[in-house]
């Protein structure tokens, strides 16, 4: 990890170059935007009566133009031989041809108001990878559903305490067989004995993160909630199947095992001086087995340069893809909490420490203690491959939108190496209503100029 992988979007600087190209790759997406529009005004002449569905027609072309501005995003960062980031799509009221959108994310920290932007998936906790003892922690399970997800997931039959495999599910009325292999989708879980929409969705039954009024009116009206005041988000909004990277270098080498064999002594040779490769290299021998990357670093006591020179040159790993690693630079406290080792408050130190200037992974030792982030580190990334969007969409005159959720992956289908930003999941959850502001749409449908709206909803609102 070099210091520019850890500065994550805030100098733009750097990004000058690719802001050039990415600027003619929007401008082609906002004319391809407007021309489907166009045609759909077209159509619509030749169907008057069917107005409203042509507004929802621009919405869905509004909403598939932002998935390609994503994706473009994530090219350029790619094309420029950096891990892919979103550093030009902005997430709130943005006006896309004749249409206006917004990428709905998730803050932990308050049910108050909506917030924005494209999330890596990384900042989640990846249930296909995630020890059952730390699953039993997110809101709404508990040991027996935790070990039912793991037997669900594992290649054995062996059933664990309180969990289910095939001989369960195949006596239920519509008997399936357990997967016995990862997750595929998170609605997969819905497979999984007692896992219903209340445990993944809790009462935010729009997804929206904020409690709305009927979230908060016990069964006045659906869903039934406990009316406390406050947003059970239930486990969805922690939850990824997709966290994933390759094992490579970032240039795409062979990573050294520094676990066996030589190579990592020549490693050393290369990155240290003489002196330092003298000094710290009779340590490799009695450190062994290091535990992971940041475990080599304090074993040889390398300083902070040293390990940035080193640690994406170096695995513990065999495997050419990492599955579940989380992102230390962008999980929210509460997803860091959930890290095997750690304990809630944790991920608030981590969140605290994450912004000072380093050059590797070393501050994690000062942020929470040696034992603490050795423990933690081998599932610790900087990056993220897959990038999912909640994205809200509406036709400039109000009458349609559109809400699809995407989940969008950078690497081959395999995983073993970064290929190019593909569409790997897709829901159309309009159906689940308007999720923000209704005042948005009035204002539209009486005809308030949608750079007008913007301007006003592009800060500050729920
Ligand atoms: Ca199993
Ligand atoms: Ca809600
Ligand atoms: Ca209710
Ligand atoms: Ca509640």
């Amino acid at each position: 990890m070099t210091r520019a992988s850890l500065q994550y979007p805030t100098n733009r600087c750097r990004y000058t170059s690719r802001g050039a190209a990415l600027v003619v790759v929007l401008f082609f997406i906002v004319f391809m935007v407007s021309l489907s529009m166009v045609f759909a005004r077209q159509m619509q002449t030749e169907a008057v009566t069917a107005g409203n569905s042509v507004s929802q027609t621009q919405a869905r072309f509004v909403a598939l133009g932002v998935i390609e501005a994503i994706k473009a995003d994530l090219q350029s960062s790619i094309d420029a031989g950096d891990e892919p980031t979103i550093d030009f799509v902005e997430p709130q009221a943005q006006v896309l041809g004749d249409g206006m959108y917004w990428i709905i994310a998730h803050d932990f920290t308050t049910d108050e108001e909506a917030t924005f932007g494209v999330v890596p998936e990384s900042a989640r906790v990846n249930v296909s990878v995630s020890p059952p003892d730390r699953l039993a922690l997110l809101p709404g399970m508990n040991t027996e559903t935790a070990n039912a997800i793991a037997d669900w997931r594992d290649g054995d039959d062996e059933v664990r305490e309180g969990g289910a495999e095939s001989d369960y599910y195949l006596a239920q009325r519509t008997g399936y067989d357990a997967k016995n292999s990862r997750f595929e989708t998170l609605e997969e879980l819905l497979l999984v004995r007692d896992i219903d929409s209340t445990i993944l969705f809790g009462e935010d039954t729009n997804r929206n993160g904020v409690l709305d009024s009927n979230e908060n009116d016990a069964n006045a009206t659906p869903p039934e909630d406990n009316a406390d005041g406050n947003l059970d988000v239930g486990a969805y909004p922690y939850l990824t199947v997709y966290s994933a990277e390759s094992n490579q270098t970032p240039d795409g080498g062979e990573r050294v095992n520094i676990n066996q064999g030589g190579e990592v002594f020549q490693l050393l040779r290369d990155e240290l001086s003489e002196s330092r490769f003298n000094e710290v290299s009779p340590r490799v021998p009695g450190g062994r087995p290091f535990q992971n990357e940041l475990d080599f670093a304090v074993k040889l006591r390398l300083t902070d340069e040293e390990f940035g020179e080193l640690e994406n040159e170096i695995t513990t790993s065999g495997q050419p893809v990492r599955r579940g690693l989380i992102n230390i630079m962008s999980a929210p406290a509460e997803v860091l909490d959930l890290l095997p080792g750690l304990e809630p408050g944790d991920g608030q130190k981590i969140v605290n420490a994450r912004e000072q200037e380093g050059e590797s992974m070393l501050w994690l030792v000062d942020a929470i203690g040696q034992e603490k982030a050795v423990q933690a580190a081998g599932l610790l990334t900087t990056d993220s491959y897959q990038y999912s969007a909640d994205i809200l969409a509406i036709s400039g005159d109000g009458r349609g939108f559109v809400r699809y959720r995407v989940v969008i992956d950078t690497l081959a289908p395999d995983g073993s190496a970064v290929e190019g930003p593909r569409v790997v999941y897709t829901q159309d959850i309009t159906d689940l209503g308007w999720p923000i502001d209704p005042a948005i749409r009035m204002a539209l449908r009486a005809g308030t100029p949608i750079e007008e709206v913007a301007e006003q909803y592009r800060s500050g609102v729920r």
